[in-house]
């Protein structure tokens, strides 16, 4: 599916590949070149579009479930995700609870008690402007996170990739990521 993207609009017009960015809808889409894709520090190839995705959700355990739990509540918070969900742990095959969170009543981002993991993981949500990134940065620095990297740019990753990370009580690094230019 990857490799039959294409530079397009939501009509599904193609565009060519060196179109300025003039048209604000499709300022998520990449417009250059692989060429020019490459000069980039982070290379994308051409074509990679960003408004959509097919991930449904994703799940992981944490070391302390009630913890963890407060935390996503109030970190998340302004990103408009909730606590949609709990499953009890007589119902699940861990034996652990379970919640999950997310926006307009589908739950997408879950935690589990079964423990923490060795390794930390690397979870984005994505933010409609700028300033909810910047205020789940505060949510989740009031709510117990540490920083791990301010609200800003990073223009290695595209222009207008605009991410603040913070990790989670278990050192997993959650971000909030605007792609729409400013
Ligand atoms: N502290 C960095 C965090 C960047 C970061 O975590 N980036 C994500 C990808 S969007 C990641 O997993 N990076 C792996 C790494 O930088 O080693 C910042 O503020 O830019």
């Amino acid at each position: 599916m990857a490799g039959s993207a294409r530079v397009g609009n939501k009509t599904g017009r193609v565009r060519h590949p060196h179109a300025s960015p003039a048209n604000k809808k499709d300022d998520n889409v990449v417009h250059d070149s692989p060429r020019a894709a490459t000069r980039r520090r982070g290379t994308l190839r051409d074509g990679v579009r960003r408004e959509t995705s097919t991930i449904d959700h994703i799940g992981f355990p944490v070391s302390d479930y009630p913890r963890s739990k407060a935390f996503y509540e109030k970190a998340l918070a302004p990103l408009g995700y909730t606590l949609i969900m709990e499953v009890g742990a007589d119902h699940t095959d861990s034996g652990s609870p379970a919640a999950g969170f997310g926006k307009q009543g589908k739950p997408d981002f879950w935690i589990g008690g079964e423990g923490g993991l060795k390794a930390t993981l690397h979870v984005a949500i994505a933010a409609d402007d700028r300033g909810t990134v910047d205020a789940f940065y505060r949510a989740a620095l009031a709510a117990g996170g540490r920083d791990n990297g301010a609200p800003g740019l990073r223009p290695q990753y595209h222009p207008n990739y605009y991410g603040a990370f913070v990790l989670d009580p278990d050192g997993h690094n959650i971000e909030a990521v605007c792609h729409a230019p400013a």
